[in-house]
């Protein structure tokens, strides 16, 4: 009996192990082009506002921060520049992967 408790005890490990890896995995990120404005830039904190034009089948044409993914990639980049580059969403959670300017 306690054999057998043991056994599923470790069933259930796996099963919650498994789940984890799951909801881990970044497969439901999606990525977009982003364009725009940039308002603000904060390098410290990793964060750019932009002005973003319309991304289709995903927001329309707005103001908003967003975080990006390396302080580097803030680099010579400021208020007033036009810039384009990568959004990557996942879930609730948006990061510039990618922003150069145009
Ligand atoms: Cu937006």
């Amino acid at each position: 009996m306690k054999r057998l408790l043991c056994s599923w005890v470790l069933f259930l490990l796996v099963l919650v192990i498994f789940a984890g890896c799951q909801s881990g995995s970044d497969s439901k990120s999606k990525v977009y082009d982003i364009k725009g404005k940039v308002v603000a830039v904060d390098a410290a904190k990793k964060s750019v506002t932009l002005d973003h034009e319309d991304i289709p089948g995903f927001m329309k044409a707005m103001e908003m921060k967003f975080s990006a993914e390396k302080s580097t990639m803030l680099e010579g980049i400021k208020a007033g520049d036009q810039v384009q580059g990568k959004l990557k969403v996942t879930g609730n959670d948006y990061v510039i992967t990618e922003l150069q300017k145009r």
